[in-house]
């Protein structure tokens, strides 16, 4: 197959909450699709009121303008505008003047020329809210399927050739559910559905789920997935490593692949790339490689090398348990050596380690060129940075230590622990639980030293 032909729909979804991004972050963002070869920007921000809470409203006039720039900006690029409407937190599915006004957004959108549609129940009550159509439907899937199938016979006869794609209020797990299973038999095969996967966030992407949810709705999913996004509960990770564990040969199974960003806009874009390469070659996929490549584009060449050590770092998510793992292999190195070799040596290559993370971490806070990058991930920085002067000060304290300089090593001990406070206080997930296991391993050899 030629490069792009595996994912049909291979695309971006500003899904995540939280601060939705800036209009010329959103025109940036198109651009830098186009040129990793996605083919889609869906325009769904949770926290734009008027998607969701307020979808019965008109955008006010500035939103609009705004928006018609992306949609011309959109089509000038040669990538598809996704305009998704939210309206299940309060629509009443029977309502014949909530339809309409649904469709008047709808129409809005079609006359600024945007051509596809999603329609999203996701993060919605399970049941349905409203008398009238607990009386009228038997159940959300069935008001969700009628509503559906009205928008896209509206849609339809608005002449031009439309696309209509849903996200179903159970959008992950086996696919097999009642309520997936019912929407999915009652919608015609070319309206999609999307599907984030076992879980709302899935380690894994498998062939195996993508089969059975075909057998139990009749779809083939339209991946949403959850990454690189970091909002709710992810807030304190930083998603910049690369796309792990989408099997191989998910496109034989798919409607399409999209991803949910961050609302860092800039730190996105390192594993959108890895994202894009996947897509491209999905059997070839090297996500090693793919980093490197990404962090050089991102970060620029000349502060990759700088970044990539601090990158290290900042790897956790549900995609990777593994944190810091070139600072934990140098820990080991360090251990043992300094019980079966020389001491004074590996409590200075110990030393040099953290001066080394505390200049990567000032050097990418005031150098970094990419200063846009360096502004989003000041937070992880400063946390970084401080653990190296926790390091510095438990390598100080293991060196007077050695020396049996007991007042130096004691002043060490001291500020450690206070260092050690203040960094833990920080919130942000840097290095994992490894840079806490050596400072614990530190002074539990001091413990018995006493
Ligand atoms: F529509 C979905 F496919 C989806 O994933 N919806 C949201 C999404 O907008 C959000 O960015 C993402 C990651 O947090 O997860 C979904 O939102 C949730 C999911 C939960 F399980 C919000 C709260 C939850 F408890």
């Amino acid at each position: 197959m030629k490069p792009y032909e595996y994912f049909s729909i291979r695309g971006v979804i500003e899904g995540f909450y939280g601060t939705p991004w800036a209009h010329a972050e959103r025109i940036d963002m198109i651009a830098f699709l186009k040129r990793h070869g996605f083919n889609a920007y869906f325009y769904s921000p949770k926290d734009d009121p008027y998607l969701r809470e307020r979808w019965q409203e008109p955008h006010p006039e500035r939103a609009l303008t705004d928006i018609a720039d992306l949609i011309r900006e959109s089509r000038e690029q040669g990538v598809d505008f996704i305009y998704c409407l939210s309206p299940g937190l309060n629509m009443e599915y029977s309502s014949t003047s909530h339809f309409d006004r649904m469709m008047d957004k709808y129409r809005q959108m079609y006359e600024q020329g945007v051509r596809k549609f999603g329609l999203l129940f996701d993060d919605i009550p399970q049941q349905l809210l409203h008398a009238e159509d607990r009386v009228r439907f038997a159940h959300l899937a069935e008001a969700h399927a009628a509503t559906t199938l009205k928008a896209w016979e509206v849609l339809q006869g608005w002449g031009e050739e439309v696309s209509l794609i849903i996200c179903p209020t159970v959008y992950n797990g086996l696919g097999n559910e009642p309520y997936i299973t019912y929407l999915g038999r009652q919608l015609p095969p070319e309206i999609h559905l999307f599907w984030t996967g076992r879980f709302v966030c899935s380690p894994f992407l498998t062939e195996g789920d993508a089969v059975r949810f075909y057998e139990y709705t009749g779809h083939r999913p339209l991946y949403w997935d959850n990454y690189p996004v970091n909002d709710l509960a992810m807030a304190n990770e930083l998603h910049i490593g690369p796309l792990l564990h989408r099997d191989r040969h998910l496109y034989q199974h798919a409607a399409g692949y999209v991803a949910n960003a961050m609302e860092y806009v800039e730190s996105s874009k390192i594993p959108l790339i890895t994202i894009a390469d996947y897509l491209r070659d999905p059997e070839g996929y090297d996500p090693v490689a793919s980093w490197q490549k990404a962090v050089e584009e991102v970060a620029g060449t000349a502060d990759s090398p700088h970044f990539l050590r601090f990158a290290d770092n900042v790897q956790s998510s549900f995609l990777n348990e593994q944190e810091s793992p070139q600072l934990l292999e140098a820990f080991q190195e360090f251990r043992f050596h300094f019980l079966h070799g020389n001491q004074r040596k590996a409590v200075s290559q110990l030393k040099s380690l953290f001066t080394e993370m505390e200049q990567t971490a000032g050097y990418l806070m005031t150098r970094m060129k990419n200063r846009k990058l360096a502004a989003e991930i000041r937070g992880w920085l400063e946390k970084y940075l401080l653990w190296a002067k926790v390091g510095q000060s438990a390598a100080s304290l293991i060196e007077e230590g050695v020396r049996g300089r007991t007042a130096q090593a004691v002043f060490h001990l001291i500020r450690l622990k206070q260092l050690l406070k203040r960094t833990e206080r920080l919130p942000q997930k840097v290095c994992g639980n490894v840079m806490k296991l050596f400072v614990d391993a530190v002074l539990q050899e001091v413990q018995k030293a006493r």
